[in-house]
């Protein structure tokens, strides 16, 4: 699929553990450079690394956390370039804070694109990737989202998507879809 767009764009996953966010996040890096665009790729464990280090998993941590990745997103969109986050962000103020500041400093409208990964909570924990599902079940982590912590349902999510339902190109080609029609 051919693109068209022009100037910054904030791609913002939200979705439980598991639920397929960075693999659709790198397979859409991936598309779009391709297609000869610049990306920055904001993975959730990865800002936690480097740039959320020292926050753990309470809601002030978590909105923190969406907090620094929306302001960086932001300045990624204010110069031009397309910013991709993948973390959980479960709840939905940080989220709109998170728009909101892309927005502000996006040259046009329809600059922030929340796609909400809807794969049920059966399938995250039946993928258990990193086995922290289990984890969570036995009490061994606590605040786990969808276990023991909240997840807010996006009411202002402009595509969603249930990884456990579609494929990795099908669904990078609907987000794909979706950044043409609004740009
Ligand atoms: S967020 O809530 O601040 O958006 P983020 O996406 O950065 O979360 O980090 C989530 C990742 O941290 C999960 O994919 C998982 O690997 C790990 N993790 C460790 N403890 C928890 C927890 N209590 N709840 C959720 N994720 C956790």
């Amino acid at each position: 699929m051919s693109l068209h767009l022009h100037n910054g764009i904030c791609i913002f996953f939200t979705g439980l553990s598991g639920a397929g966010k960075s693999t659709i996040a790198v397979a859409l890096d991936h598309a779009l450079q391709t297609r000869g665009k610049k990306t920055t790729l904001l993975d959730g464990d990865v800002v936690r690394t480097h740039l959320s280090s020292e926050l753990g998993f309470s809601r002030e941590h978590r909105d923190l956390n969406i907090h620094r990745i929306g302001f960086v997103a932001a300045e990624v969109v204010k110069h031009g370039g397309i910013a991709i986050s993948a973390a959980i962000a479960p709840y939905d103020s940080a989220r709109r804070q998170a728009r909101a500041l892309v927005e502000s400093n996006a040259v046009d409208e329809g600059r922030f694109l929340l796609v909400y990964l809807s794969t049920p909570l059966a399938a995250c924990e039946a993928r258990d990737v990193k086995g922290l599902y289990a984890k969570a079940r036995r009490g061994e982590v606590a605040a786990f989202t969808g276990i023991s912590d909240p997840y807010e349902i996006p009411t202002d999510a402009d595509l969603v998507i249930d990884t456990s339902q579609v494929t990795v190109d099908e669904a990078v080609n609907a987000i794909l879809a979706k950044i043409n029609a609004v740009t």
